[in-house]
């Protein structure tokens, strides 16, 4: 490799557009997930299952399994009573919010409140012959009522998912800036829509799959999970453990978007059996095992009121969310949806701000964090509410943008909810996207189209995340009260013969930052990249880290191995000089050489510094301690917060109903790129992902608690047939957070693309009287709109959309062939 002089630090790796060092071993098939762990004496579990919403359990009788030739043992709660210290975890407890949080135990204890809810634990010497036994485990149920419905679920004598707590209302929280009330009140104009973001799941490529070792009084997890150090600190008040008695690794990681942000029961299970018999237990999930009981993501209707002048200037957003939680907590579930608020009033100057959530038990599993986590849901309300606001205004999206966007003058912005935007120039996105899209030329093409029989149209973008998390004293006990900091951590070794290795608390699995990070070490150390390893994964190396997850990899992340880089580049210095007979603040490092300032001829290189450091020589002062390694922990101030501006093309088919995208173009900010290559790699993943939501994706219950969409025969995920090329531009707007300047773009095209999608389609389908629509866009519902009244499926139910919360009524549940439109 050669560095070009782009770039900050030593010799302008940072920049450039170099491939993923991570990449060769994973295209090649060499790669090593935890399903590729073969330890000897392994014996493999099969999870006994509750077919049953709500039921509680008569009887369990595990005797013809256990005969089963094969199996070692079966196990229930009852058998594991002394095996576990406490429930499973949720680290939510804001201050002044009571919340009704029900105990989850790895398996059931004598009820089980959704669909795959793990009652036993069948153990075997492979297996299939633990999953054949699993099916010979007899679980006597008396069934129970379930509620699906989170509106239904907080009506009066709705069935209780947990009886204890006398209603399923789980908590309420409100945040509130200026008097939106009273903004409503006074306004020109007044739109309400009821919006719904409905269920979906994270389906990485990589289900879920943990494998335990026990040696001596010590374990060994091995876990496809985003959070390795998390997983062991919650999992030793799980199994009553000391941590330093726990491992936990994460070899490669086949994608999570999130659903591997989770500490899991089967984590717990595995350990404790593995310690139990001292033997290896190995778990993996089937495809239909991640989707019924790996976390979803979303699930909320929210009610949104815009109000704002004639002119089009947005006085106040209120809200409401109902936000259908499942029927048990992971680490975060009722907090996720409350994650979106910093950003309510997206990029737009609104004073006044009234946000109301509510979270609801349902007989579902429980939603969590899944891509975006809350931000896509504020973005999408936001975002299609601006397009309905033109509508009701007459005016056009992209005026009725720039007339609210805060300006670029103006930051860091204040939200009125005490929220601090750090930089932002969301003029600037808008314009260069428009640089790619002319507008006026769209519209005259549309036109011809129509005339011909095509409905193509445009949706519009324009957002604003937050994420980086986080500010430990922003997010701990005394700020939203979450009891977990998120700060990161870095170690950064320099060997005695000039190659490094950087450790990170971050766990990429697909991001890249083996490459990302490598560059930026390199940078600061007068490097090759090649010549930088990343660790990142194992809590035996490295110090304590908080894993992968909200876009803070890099913010956080990245950061901090810039900071122990550089403090590493600082002794580096300080060994040079020594030698050089110079002053540390007279050597530069330039080129690749550390050179005395002025005198370039007078120069070392790491390998000759590294030698020094390792094998110090006698001019070597002996105040300059041997070695050549730092470290850093790194805390940020604040958020940060990227942006952009996305256009949707996309053509529907008003005999079929087929929405087919047809062009995106992405122009995001997330500071100065580290590597491009890997952010236009996130921005693809991202938008398919928010692509396959507003087209495809949805998780569909029935009205008994029976999961419709269990594999991806109906749960229909995007192909590379059912995404166009991307175009993507950038701008780059430092962000004065942190010294790289740099914010997060994980997320981002997730949180840019449903309401671009949604909005595509409402303004390809105006000329037949669709004014708006709910996701998923499905074939079936896109019909029902055209051949609606305009505002809504022809058929409704109690003022609510057919389908909308996946209950498998005609018209949910996303496209399947037969429909014309599904992918799969
Ligand atoms: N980057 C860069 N320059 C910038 C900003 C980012 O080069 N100015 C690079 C980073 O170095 C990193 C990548 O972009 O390699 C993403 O960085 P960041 O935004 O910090 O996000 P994280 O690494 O923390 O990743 C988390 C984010 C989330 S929350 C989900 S969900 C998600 C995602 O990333 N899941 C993914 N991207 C995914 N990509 C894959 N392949 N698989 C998943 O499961």
């Amino acid at each position: 490799m050669s560095p070009t002089s782009r770039g900050t630090g030593g010799n302008g790796w940072v920049g450039q557009a170099i491939r993923r060092k991570e990449d060769p071993p994973l295209i090649k098939g060499q790669g090593k997930y935890t399903d590729d762990m073969y330890l000897p004496g392994t014996l493999h579990a099969a999870i006994v299952r509750s077919p049953e919403a709500n039921a509680t359990i008569g009887s369990i009788d595990t005797s013809e399994a256990a005969a089963y030739p094969g199996v070692t043992a079966v196990f229930t709660s009852e058998d594991l009573a002394e095996d576990f210290a406490g429930p499973m975890a949720m680290v939510w407890d804001p201050p002044g919010v009571d919340i009704n949080t029900p105990e989850q135990w790895p398996l059931a204890k004598g009820e089980v409140k959704h669909v795959g809810q793990a009652v036993a634990v069948v153990l075997a010497t492979d297996r299939a012959t633990a999953v054949d036994a699993a099916e010979m485990v007899l679980v006597e149920y008396e069934t129970l009522p379930a509620v699906v419905d989170p509106e239904k679920a907080l009506e009066d004598g709705s069935p209780l998912v947990h009886e204890a707590f006398g209603t399923n209302r789980t908590h309420d929280w409100a945040i509130a800036g200026g008097d939106a009330e009273q903004a409503i009140a006074d306004a020109d104009v007044v739109v309400e829509r009821r919006i719904v973001n409905h269920r979906t799941s994270g389906a990485p490529i990589e289900p879920r799959c943990s494998v335990a070792d026990a040696q001596g009084d010590s374990v060994t997890l091995y876990s496809s999970t985003q959070v390795p150090h998390i997983a062991r600190f919650v999992l030793s008040g799980v199994l009553g453990m000391s941590e330093d008695k726990i491992r936990v690794v994460a070899p490669d990681v086949g994608g999570g978007f999130g659903a591997k942000l989770q500490v899991y029961g089967e984590e717990a299970l595995v350990l404790a059996l593995a310690r139990k018999l001292g033997r290896p237990v190995k778990w993996t999930e089937t495809r239909s095992e991640h989707m019924t009981t790996s976390h979803h993501g979303r699930d909320q209707i929210a009610n949104v009121t815009f109000a704002a002048t004639s002119e089009g200037k947005v006085t106040a957003i209120k809200l409401h969310a109902i936000c259908d939680l499942g029927a048990y907590f992971g680490l975060l579930t009722p907090f996720i949806p409350e994650l979106g608020f910093p950003v309510t009033n997206g990029c737009y100057d609104i004073p006044n701000l009234k946000l109301d959530f509510t979270g609801v038990f349902t007989n579902k599993f429980e939603t969590d964090a899944i891509r975006g986590a809350g931000r896509p849901e504020v973005t999408h309300w936001i975002e299609v509410m601006m397009d309905q606001l033109a509508a009701e205004l007459d005016l056009d999206p992209v005026e009725l943008r720039r007339r609210n966007f805060i300006a670029a003058d103006a930051f860091p912005y204040e939200t009125p909810l005490g929220i601090f935007y750090d930089s932002g120039n969301y003029q600037g996105t808008l314009d260069k996207l428009l640089e790619h899209v002319d507008m006026d030329a769209f519209r005259r093409e549309q036109a011809e189209l129509r005339d011909q029989g095509t409905y193509r149209g445009i949706g519009l973008s324009t957002y604003v995340e937050v994420c980086g998390l986080a500010p430990s004293r922003a997010v701990g006990p005394q700020g939203v009260g979450l009891q977990a900091a998120f700060w990161e951590s870095a170690m950064v070794r320099v060997h005695p013969s000039g190659s490094a290795t950087a450790y990170t608390g971050t766990s990429p699995h697909g991001q890249g930052h083996d490459t990302g990070f490598a560059q930026i070490v390199a940078d600061r150390l007068g490097i090759d990249p090649e010549n930088v390893d990343v660790l990142h994964g194992d809590t035996d190396q490295g110090p304590f880290g908080w894993g992968t997850y909200g876009s803070r990899s890099l913010a956080v992340g990245g950061e901090s191995v810039g900071r122990a880089a550089e403090r590493v580049q600082d002794k580096a210095k300080k060994i040079c000089a020594a030698l050089l007979e110079a002053a540390p603040e007279d050597i530069e490092l330039a080129d690749g050489k550390y050179q005395v300032r002025g005198s370039p001829d007078k120069s070392m290189t790491m390998v000759e510094i590294a030698g020094a450091a390792h094998i110090p020589p006698n001019e070597l002062p002996t105040d300059i301690e041997p070695g050549l390694e730092e470290t850093s922990f790194y805390d940020p101030e604040n958020f940060v917060f990227p942006f952009g501006a996305h256009a949707c093309v996309v053509d529907v088919d008003v005999e079929t109903g087929k929405v087919e995208v047809v062009r995106w173009v992405a122009v995001d900010d997330c500071g100065p790129a580290i590597n491009p290559m890997l952010i236009d790699g996130q921005i693809h993943g991202g938008v398919t992902h928010g692509i396959g939501q507003a087209l495809y994706e949805q998780i569909v219950y029935d009205e008994d608690g029976q999961l419709v969409t269990g594999s991806f025969v109906d749960y229909a995920l995007p192909t590379a047939a059912e995404v166009p090329m991307f175009e993507t531009d950038r701008t780059e707007t430092p962000s004065p957070v942190n010294r790289l300047g740099v914010k997060g773009v994980g997320e981002a095209g997730t949180i840019a693309a449903t309401p671009a999608v949604v909005n595509a389609v409402t303004d390809a389908l105006k000329p037949l009287g669709v004014t708006f629509m709910n996701m998923p866009l499905t074939p079936m519902r896109v019909l029902e709109h055209i051949q609606g009244d305009g505002h809504g499926p022809r058929a409704t139910e109690q003022g609510r959309e057919i389908g909308e919360h996946g209950q498998g009524a005609a018209g949910s549940g996303p496209a399947s062939p037969g429909e014309g439109g599904g992918s799969l």
